[in-house]
């Protein structure tokens, strides 16, 4: 009787850890104007590590994240700033002084083909008012990374 209840305590301890250590850690570093990769897959409950921010920002795009995501802002050189993707779906993200030379990202949340609200953000890109022709950009290399299942 004591036995089982300890097989059955590690059993529930592993069961936990194994959970925690299933969600990973994405490191998008920001070089020059440039988000590298600029396209990242992951899974619902991992994280963007946004590293090499001196001059930089991230912040998702109004508009631009599965319904009911929750929207993430980096302060202006915050280094090793982290955000939760929970939704699945497509996420797009800007650095705010480079989102017009080019600083768009892109972060593609679970195995879904095509995601699920691709169709809606492009429905919404006629109301991106700054850097319109760069999510677009952006939309595109997501579909081309998906196509090659590379991140990019
Ligand atoms: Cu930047």
């Amino acid at each position: 009787m004591m036995k089982n209840t300890v097989v059955f305590g590690a059993s529930a301890l592993l069961l936990a850890f194994g959970s925690l250590a299933c969600a990973d850690e994405h490191v998008v570093q920001a070089v020059v104007t440039q988000w590298k990769p600029m396209v990242t897959f992951a899974k619902p409950g991992d994280t963007l590590r946004f590293t090499q921010m001196a001059g930089h920002d991230t912040e998702t795009i109004e508009g631009m994240i599965p319904e009911g995501a929750k929207p993430w802002k980096a302060k202006l050189g915050e280094e090793g700033f982290t955000a939760t993707v929970d939704k699945e779906g497509m996420y797009i993200y800007k650095c705010n002084p480079h989102m017009t030379t080019g600083m768009v990202g892109v972060v593609i949340v679970g195995d879904a083909r095509p995601p699920a609200n691709e169709a809606a953000l492009e429905a919404a890109l006629p109301n991106v008012k700054v850097g319109k022709n760069m999510v677009q950009r952006a939309i595109k290399k997501a579909k081309e990374a998906m196509a090659s299942g590379q991140s990019q």
